[in-house]
Order: structure tokens, then sequence, then C-alpha cells
């Protein structure tokens, strides 16, 4: 006898634990529609809630730890999880209680999006979340995707050498250094570097996996980095490598970013829907 309802098999699910930004630019929104857009179900632990709007961020209020740590657990308890996306984290504690969730699911990708500021300088990370990061996510990561900005800030915690020349050796070094502290691949996102192109650089432990060039597209962005980190998390969770995963989530955020909106009066915002809206706004196809 069969009581249960047909139904579809399920599309890949992937946690995000993130926190909320209500313009829906950056944070678990970003990570939402990305995932979903990529043919994910999106699995959302909330870490922090924040006050802002297009132009700035006004307040972080970190969510309880033993709320962050029930939240993934409920989930984990009852479905399986194709990968883990980490965004901002909010405190040291919310960092510590993850880290020991996650602890349980070795074989799970991890990716970590390390959000120590906003594009537009918003601080969302002090030395001892940077710490704890490190010491207690890095060695659980599968891909951390810096940009360029928070590569050197990371290695300089680890003691990695930083006489302020910029350049690809450089961030080389940083990237092995993370390595060096446990995650196996590093994406460094060279939007902030002076080259005309955008140059995007993975490394494993074995040196340079791939180099991605992308032309600079005008506007200041918002959300682009969680965009980015989700998208990865998305490919990985539907059964690409690691060099393939980089390079789809790569292409998949150019055409967000090319198809960006303006809803407020700061910065643009990436259309995670650009597929869904028509012709006109498949800007990569021109
Ligand atoms: O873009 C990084 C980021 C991540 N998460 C939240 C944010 C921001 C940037 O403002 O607000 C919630």
């Amino acid at each position: 006898m069969s009581t249960a309802v047909p139904s579809r098999p399920a599309p890949p699910a992937v946690l995000s634990f993130a926190a909320s930004d209500p313009t829906g630019g950056a944070g678990i929104q970003a990570d939402i529609l990305t995932l979903a857009s990529l043919g994910c179900h999106p699995l959302s632990v909330v870490t922090a809630i924040t006050v802002q709007d297009t132009t700035g961020v006004e307040g972080v209020m970190p969510v309880d730890p033993g709320w962050v740590a029930d939240q993934a657990r409920a989930l984990l308890e009852d479905m399986p999880v194709a990968a883990f996306k980490m965004g901002m984290l909010g405190s040291v504690e919310v960092i510590a209680a993850i880290a020991e969730v996650v602890a349980d699911y070795p074989d799970i990708p991890l990716v970590l999006d390390p959000v120590l500021a906003s594009g537009r300088g918003d601080q969302f990370a002090d030395e001892e979340m940077i710490e704890a990061m490190i010491g207690l996510l890095l060695p659980q990561t599968t891909l951390i995707t810096p940009n360029s900005l928070e590569a050197r800030r990371l290695a300089q915690q680890l003691g990695v050498g930083d006489e302020g020349s910029r350049g690809g050796s450089r961030l080389a070094d940083c990237a092995h250094g993370l390595i060096d502290a446990g995650c196996e691949h590093v994406l460094v996102t060279g939007t902030h570097e002076g080259t005309p192109q955008v140059v995007n650089t993975l490394y494993g432990s074995h040196g340079v996996l791939r180099t991605d060039r992308w032309d600079r597209l005008p506007g200041s962005y918002h959300g682009s980095g969680c965009t980015l980190a989700s998208a990865i998390a998305a490919y990985l969770a539907c059964g690409a490598d690691m060099a393939e995963a980089v390079r789809g989530g790569q292409e998949y955020t150019w055409r967000t970013l090319a198809a960006g909106y303006r809803p407020g009066m700061g910065q643009f915002i990436p259309d995670r829907l650009f597929w869904s809206r028509g012709e006109d706004h498949d800007a990569a196809d021109s």
C-alpha cells in the first residue's frame, strides 16, 4: 500500500549561513536568490540581522549562537545537504557555534566568503572574529573566496609577510598562507586591483588551478561577493568539480552584474534572475 504523494526528486539543497540584508542586495537574500536561480533548494540559517539601505549599513545584531546552531541542526537532521555556504557570521560566538555544527559533516563541501567589510567600507569583522574564522572555520573550508583586500588582511593575521606591495606574487603568497592554514582552495577576486580587467585566480595546494579575466563593468555593486560564493556552492552541489564550479560561478555572477539595477539611491544590485526578464536583459549575449 502506498499513501505517499508522488513527488519529483528534490533539487540539491545548499545551506547558507548568512546575515539578513533587508535591501535584497547582499546577505542571505542574495544567497537564496542565487541558489534558487541556479536550480538548488536554498536553506537559510540567519546569523545576524542588519539595518541598512543601498547606501550603507547602520547596525548589525548577531543572533544568539544557540539559535544559530539549532536552526542548522534541525535542517541537517531532516534532509541531505549538498553544500554549505557561509557569509557574514556576526560574532565570535556564532562562528564557534557554526564550526561545531559543520564539524559533524566533514564530507559536505564548504564555501566560505570571509565578509570582513562591505564594498562601501562598513566593517563587519574585528580581529577576534578573523582569528575565530581562521582557527575554527578555515580547516573545514573547501573554498574560501576573499577579494584581494580580504586576502591580504587574512594573510596579515596569519603572519604572511606583507610589505605593502601589490601584485600577483603577493596575492599568491596570501593564498598559499591560507592553504597552509588548512583550507583546500582559495579564489582571490581582483575587483579592487588596478588591472584593466578583473583577474580572479583559483589556487589549490599545488598552485594556480585557473585564472579568469573579466571586463570591468561600470557602477558599484552591492552583493557581488555573496552572489559569487553562492553560485560556486550551487555548482558544487550540482556535481561540478572545483575548477568548473569556479568558472560557472564567475560567469553567472558577471551576467547578474551586467544586468544589475539600482532600486534605491545607493549602489546597484546584481540581477540574480536576469535570465527571466526577457532578451533585453541578457547582456552577456550582446
Ligand atoms: O557584501 C557583503 C555582505 C554580506 N552580508 C550582509 C551584508 C553585506 C554587505 O553589506 O550587508 C548582510
